[in-house]
């Protein structure tokens, strides 16, 4: 932790503190519930579009429906489109490392839809003791940090965003119980959407990069040219100064802008057993900086 940093904008001033300069704050002295003020709401909000993703410790009182009560405080909560809800929620999706759980690639959550989620709210359940971290990186400083050609080259370009893709390529030490996850549940129905690959966040109307691991194409470009266009950008979207690591408590609540931001679970904690919970928030429809809006392939 490096810098205190309190809000002045408006009441009530939560308090935070920056995890680094370019992502990541936690806010303190927050009880997250249905009961919270529009104040405290709003200035949450205000702090994930400013920190694009925020943390909150000791939030043990939150159990599934809890949370779920409180993410839907942030907006009309999504459903993934394929896999399970767990019992008793209406969108409440587990992420169980002993049944395939391990979100190892970086990505935007659900990126495969054209309106994919605004926020997403992640629950620590159950933490190894250690490994098990997550990373965030800001899409919105990769895109400020990119030379003025690389900009004018990104804002051009569209990407097809499908949860079609070749895990086994992707993911080469999958299990075989995590393959048929991805193959009878995950992909039980594809979705395709082409996206802009650089979008105009609606809120802060910043330009931010729309790639991860759900981009199959660039659109116009062959597979291998579409590789290297895409680790290019990537490259600036992941480089270590543009990241935050959160080391995880159980009870934690990390709320991230997922039009503003990838992620990636990072897989070194063995057949320890991590579980973690997720909420999405339906997000609008991206537009490019030439006005075009993503649209719907499949
Ligand atoms: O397991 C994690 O830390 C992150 C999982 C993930 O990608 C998500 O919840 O969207
Ligand atoms: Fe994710």
């Amino acid at each position: 932790m490096t810098q205190q940093d309190t809000i002045t904008r408006g009441t009530p001033a939560l308090e935070t503190l920056q995890v680094t300069l370019v992502i990541g704050a936690e806010i303190r002295g927050v009880r997250l519930s249905t009961d919270l003020d529009a104040a405290v709401v709003d200035e949450i909000k205000a702090l994930v579009a400013r920190h694009k993703v925020v943390f909150f410790r000791d939030q043990d009182h939150l159990d599934d429906r809890g949370q779920e009560a409180f993410a839907a405080r942030l907006g009309d909560l999504l459903p993934h489109p394929t896999q399970h809800v767990r019992e008793g929620t209406s969108s409440l999706l587990e992420l169980d490392s002993s049944h395939g759980g391990r979100a190892d690639q970086w990505h935007t959550d659900i990126t495969f839809l054209p309106a994919y989620p605004k926020y997403s709210v992640l629950r620590g359940v159950v933490i190894p003791e250690t490994g098990g971290d997550t990373i965030w990186a800001n899409t919105t400083a990769a895109y400020e940090a990119l030379p003025s050609a690389l900009k004018q080259l990104a804002d051009t370009l569209r990407a097809v965003h499908s949860n079609a893709y070749d895990y086994a390529a992707q993911r080469p030490k999958a299990t075989e119980v995590e393959k048929r996850h991805y193959r009878e549940v995950f992909a039980s129905r594809i979705f395709q959407a082409e996206h802009p690959v650089v979008r105009v966040h609606p809120e802060t109307r910043e330009r931010t990069l729309l790639l991860g691991s759900f981009v199959q194409r660039i659109s116009g470009l062959s597979r291998p040219d579409t590789h290297r266009i895409y680790e290019l950008f990537q490259g600036y979207i992941t480089s270590p100064e543009n990241t935050v690591r959160w080391q995880w408590r159980k009870g934690d609540v990390a709320i991230w802008d997922n039009r503003a931001t990838q992620h990636v679970a990072v897989n070194d904690y063995g057949e320890a057993h991590r579980v973690v919970r997720r909420v999405t928030v339906e997000g609008d429809t991206p537009i490019g900086v030439d006005g075009r809006s993503s649209v719907a392939i499949v």
